[in-house]
């Protein structure tokens, strides 16, 4: 993926980088990783690290160096101006009546005519039956952001 980055990006990836490599090393291990989330209040499973760091770690070294960081916000970035940012997400959540905690659900179709409303362009039909495959009406936090992303 051939990535063009402004001088302005590049810094902004420089200082988020220096931030998680902690001790300057130039790559990020999970440990780094894991500590710069918990900063942010996140705290993934060790099982939800190492499939973060596998999914941007393309020459395998087990590490992330600068470029393979830069790909990531660059993504990051794309996909918040397209689906908003997981803070979005669980506002949205919480707007078509799920609770702030993740925990609750909400009724498809409330959420078929949010999307239309935004005029999105998904499949909502379509992913609502992928992802309410019980057909309940209702769908929860997982299978909302699955949705969404
Ligand atoms: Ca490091
Ligand atoms: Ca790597």
């Amino acid at each position: 993926m051939a990535v063009k980055l402004t001088d302005e990006e590049l810094e902004l990836c420089r200082k988020a980088f220096n931030n998680f490599d902690k001790d300057g090393s130039g790559t990020i291990d999970v440990k780094e990783l894991k500590a710069a989330l918990g900063a942010m209040n996140q705290h993934p499973s060790d099982e939800e690290l190492f499939v973060m760091v596998h999914d941007v770690d393309e020459d395998n070294s087990g590490e992330i160096e600068f470029s393979e960081f830069c790909k990531v916000i660059i993504k990051h970035r794309a996909a918040t101006a397209k689906n908003g940012e997981e803070g979005d997400t669980l506002d949205a959540f919480v707007a078509l009546g799920g609770n702030p905690d993740k925990s609750g659900k909400i009724s498809t179709d409330k959420l078929r005519a949010t999307i239309k409303a935004f005029e999105l362009t998904l499949d909502i039909d379509r992913l609502i039956r992928e992802v309410d495959l019980d057909r309940s009406g209702f769908v929860d936090y997982a299978e909302f952001k699955a949705i969404l992303t």
